[in-house]
Parts: C-alpha cells; sequence; structure tokens
C-alpha cells in the first residue's frame, strides 16, 4: 500500500537570500511562523539552517535553540536540522546542535560540486557527523546528490555506522550535482534497499516536476525557497508554504493521502520527543 506523503519544507538554506526572494525568513521567529504555514498548508516536516538576524548562515547552537523552542512552541511539526550548513563552515561548525537533538538531521554522503564551490564531505567527517547523531539517538536523513553518495550509504551501513531503515532525499538539479531528469530519479530509486524510504527534493524548475513523480511513485517530497523560489515561470513564491501547498493538491487530486507529522514520525522510524 502506498504511504501517506511527507512534505518536508526547506524554509530557508544558506544560499537563498532576500535579494532571491524576499519572503525567506531569517530570524528563529520568521522561520517558525513560515515552519506553522507550512503545516497549515500540509507539510510534516521542515528542514532548517540557522541565519544571523542579516540573513548571515550560522549553525550556532543558540540559534538552532531558539529555531527549535519557537517551532514547538507553536507546532507539532517534525524538525530536522541541516549538517550541511553553508561550503565554507567546518564540520565541527556544522554538528554543533545535535545535542538539541532534532527529530532529524541531514548527513550528506560525499563531496560535490556545488555551483562554483565546492561541498566538503570526506569519509572521515561523513563518519564524524554520524557518531554525532549516534550519540545523540538523531536518525539522519541521507541527502544525496550524485550516484556514489548512496554506494557510500550503502558502506557505511554494512559498517555498522548508519543502522537501517534508511531514509535518503535525492537532490537533483544542484550545478555540479546530479542533474533533475526525471529517469535519475529512477536510477537512485532502483539502488537503495527496499525497507528504505525516499523523498525527492528538485532544484529550481525541477522542483514541481519531481514532486509529482515522486508522489505517482510513492516516494516522498521536498520544496521550499531553500530550492525553489519561484511558484511558478517568473512568479515569486509567497513563501514555502506555496509551494507546500502546490503539491497537497497535487497529492490530493492522485488520491494520495497526506501524512501527518505523527505518521511521518512512523514511516521515518523516529523516537518520541526527548526534550
Ligand atoms: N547548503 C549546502 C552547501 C544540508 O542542508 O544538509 C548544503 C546543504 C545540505 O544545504
Ligand atoms: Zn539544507
Amino acid at each position: 500500500m502506498t504511504q501517506p506523503l511527507i512534505i518536508t519544507a526547506a524554509l530557508d538554506g544558506a544560499e537563498t537570500m532576500r535579494e532571491h526572494n524576499p519572503n525567506v525568513p531569517y530570524t528563529p521567529e520568521e522561520i517558525a511562523l513560515e515552519a506553522v504555514r507550512c503545516r497549515e498548508a500540509g507539510a510534516s516536516m521542515v528542514h532548517v539552517h540557522g541565519r544571523e538576524d542579516d540573513g548571515t548562515p550560522t549553525q550556532a547552537r543558540g540559534v538552532f535553540a531558539k529555531i527549535l523552542s519557537e517551532i514547538r512552541e507553536r507546532s507539532d511539526i517534525l524538525v530536522q536540522f541541516s549538517t550541511g550548513g553553508a561550503v565554507w563552515m567546518s564540520v565541527d561548525e556544522r554538528i554543533e546542535a545535535l545535542d538539541l537533538r532534532p527529530d532529524m538531521a541531514t548527513l550528506t554522503t560525499g563531496t560535490v560540486n556545488f555551483g562554483e564551490d565546492v561541498f566538503q564531505n570526506s569519509l572521515p567527517m561523513i563518519r564524524q557527523i554520524a557518531e554525532r547523531l549516534n550519540t545523540y539517538s538523531v536518525r539522519p536523513e541521507i541527502e544525496i546528490f550524485d550516484t556514489g553518495m548512496v554506494d557510500t550509504a550503502l558502506r557505511l551501513l554494512k559498517e555498522g555506522v548508519l543502522s537501517g531503515p534508511l531514509h535518503f532525499d535525492f537532490v537533483l538539479g544542484v550545478p555540479g550535482g546530479m542533474g533533475g531528469r526525471p529517469e535519475n530519479l529512477d536510477f537512485l530509486v532502483a539502488m537503495i534497499p527496499e525497507d528504505s524510504t525516499w523523498s525527492v527534493a528538485g532544484i529550481g524548475r525541477y522542483e514541481l516536476p519531481l514532486a509529482q513523480k515522486a508522489i505517482e511513485m510513492g516516494g516522498h517530497v521536498r520544496v521550499g525557497l531553500e530550492d525553489n523560489v519561484f511558484v511558478r515561470k517568473g512568479v515569486l513564491a509567497k513563501g514555502s508554504y506555496e509551494l507546500v501547498a502546490q503539491v497537497a493538491d497535487y497529492a490530493r487530486a492522485q488520491g494520495r493521502e497526506l501524512a501527518t507529522p505523527e505518521v511521518a514520525r512512523r514511516l521515518l522510524n523516529l523516537g518520541k520527543h526527548l526534550v
């Protein structure tokens, strides 16, 4: 039976600035209010990066603590921290908030060109992040920007660094990573263990077509201003919630039920809130 659809809203990222879309949230309160709107629109999880009040990306523990408490005061939506941060950050910086025990956190299992930059994730860095996740019992969402990253995740699973069932997010269309062509999604899904869950995050113009394909295939979906700032060609989204609403409408039209945070927690094998 097809699982209820988990929609994750990627609210801010580290690269999307107000110059790209004036509605990107920066402060913890703005991020929390956007999380509430996304929950109302049908999302069951948010993926968040930290920002200084002027929008500068940060992975500071204090900022993530505020984001987590502001969201939890207002909503039951699941909260996933980024451990990717921004391309210039050290791995220690990237993981300093994990002791706050978010519901999930990302883990990218390889290095990839990222526009003009490089998003570095050497094997020792990946192991360090995975070990920190294990220490605080935070389930990883494995971010896949290219094929070899799946092989590395499977290797870490075999080594016992990761434990199954795994949850993958295929991020397709980053310049330098795997492209957003639909056959790439088929190829990646065929590589992962059968008991895995997966979602797709299409970047830019790939967001909606890949989301629709994932809904049809029985996978899950990530959308939001981190990945795409337009609700349709040339029209800026009023917020990530508008992108969530767009895929929620498509899912309903396809007869696909939406997962509540409680259902998503079960589908993703997450424990109860620890704090
Ligand atoms: N900002 C990118 C360099 C993640 O959140 O885990 C990395 C990223 C992945 O966004
Ligand atoms: Zn991110």
